[in-house]
């Protein structure tokens, strides 16, 4: 297919590059071709402006009410607030509480929920090509519960074993996390399906959505799921901030996470009562300049054609394993059938950091490891992957760029 072919009606990536003013640079004297999204998007200037425009005219603190400055930082922040409860049509605002991204969202669940539900002898079930942050939180409450983490099997090409995960499904387990996509592979799990079934057998569920709301739209109603954690930065929005979407039964069972101030609504050393939804999870100055600029990243991403930008990036996926396929020595990393956002490979005989490098050279950025999923590498008995990763400006140009380079790179390598 050639890349005039593939290309999206209705979607112009091309143009939308000239909003990401980070995109506008060279890097080692060639175009920066930025291919490290799963890592961390780049940002449009409306997200830059939002945050510069908050500190320089309504920066102060939150919830506390007494003058101008701090009464629009309070609206601007619980406006955003309501952005993401539209955003991916939560019921209400209790339900959406801010945190500073994925990790420290599934951090909350294992400590407040996993922590005082979990007795000795519970099981909670992740994936095997899990990212460290939705294994290592659920280790640490697991041992302190005398609880066990217990791997779903993963295929050989990157897919979550439905059937053995049903097996598994037993009257132990009492959690199911699971990745919307692989960050390592790509991988598109049936979060729907995997969710319906952990609640036939009575256990609840987390998605870790880090890699699903920047390339899907995300309606937690519809999934049915207990908890939804994404950071902000991988959907075009600061790093520092992030959101924990939790069904309000459940958050107003929990336990405070952190205590401090903006948590509680009364302090005494008789007994200290705890603040309501959401703010009960909300301990301390928040990100507010982060809040208000997720919400910026959010009208930013709603204001697109999301159908013709899906369509785009999975234009891009299929250009990217056709070529691929015709590449001497290429061997694809998780070739599930359904695949979002990230292209993993390695090339024969050639260490992934070592492409790295040589592509960086020649300006385009991917990133080469094991992408925090160190259980999903082993399975592979592989070290890492170079890891090439879509956004909404990546273009087919930019795919070329990559196999040039790679061919570049091949000549010096091997
Ligand atoms: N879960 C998944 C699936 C991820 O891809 C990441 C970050 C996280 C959780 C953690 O997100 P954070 O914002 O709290 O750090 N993934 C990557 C990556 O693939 N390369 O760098 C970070």
């Amino acid at each position: 297919m050639s890349a005039a072919a593939a290309s999206i009606k209705g979607f112009d990536a091309s143009a939308l590059r000239s909003d990401f003013p980070a995109l506008q640079q060279e890097v080692n004297g060639q175009p920066l071709i930025y291919l490290d999204n799963a890592a961390t998007t780049q940002k449009p200037q409306s997200v830059i402006d939002a945050l510069s425009h908050y500190y320089s005219h309504d920066n102060s603190n939150v919830h506390r009410g007494a003058h101008t400055l701090s009464d629009r930082a309070t609206l601007a922040f619980e406006d955003a607030r309501k952005k993401v409860v539209q955003f991916i049509n939560a019921s209400s605002t209790k339900e959406v509480l801010w945190t500073r991204g994925t990790t420290e969202s599934i951090n909350l669940v294992a400590s407040s929920y996993a922590r005082s539900v979990l007795k000795k002898g519970d099981r909670i079930l992740v994936s095997a090509m899990e990212h460290h942050s939705n294994i290592v939180p659920w280790q640490l409450a697991a041992q302190a519960c005398g609880a066990e983490v217990v791997p779903i099997p993963v295929s050989e090409n990157g897919e979550l074993e439905l059937e053995a995960y049903k097996v598994l499904l037993d009257e132990r387990v009492k959690l199911v996390a699971v990745g919307h996509v692989s960050n390592a592979l790509g991988t598109v799990n049936p979060v729907k399906e995997i969710t319906e079934l952990a609640h036939k057998a009575g256990a609840k569920v987390l998605i870790d959505g880090a890699q699903g709301v920047p390339h899907f739209d995300v309606d937690v109603q519809a999934l049915d799921c207990d908890f939804y954690a994404f950071s902000g930065h991988k959907m075009y929005a600061p790093t520092g901030i992030g959101v924990l979407y939790g069904k309000e039964s459940l958050l107003e069972q929990m336990p405070p996470y952190h205590g401090g101030g903006e948590m509680i609504k009364t302090v005494s050393f008789e007994g200290t009562t705890f603040n309501e939804l959401p703010f009960k999870f909300e301990a301390g100055t928040p990100n507010i300049g982060g809040a208000v600029a997720l919400a910026a990243a959010v009208d930013y991403l709603q204001a697109l054609d999301r159908t013709a930008l899906a369509a785009h990036e999975a234009a891009l996926m299929q250009y990217a394993h056709d070529k691929a396929g015709q590449f001497d020595g290429l061997k694809r990393i998780g070739c599930a059938k359904t695949i979002a956002g990230a292209f993993s490979f390695l090339l024969e005989g050639v260490h992934p950091a070592d492409v790295g490098m040589l592509l960086d050279q020649q300006g385009i950025a991917v990133r080469t490891g094991d992408h925090c999923a160190q259980p999903i590498m082993k399975q592979f008995g592989i070290p890492g992957t170079v890891r090439a990763s879509f956004a909404l400006y990546n273009t087919f140009e930019d795919i070329d760029a990559l196999f040039a380079g790679l061919a570049k790179a091949k000549t010096f390598l091997l």
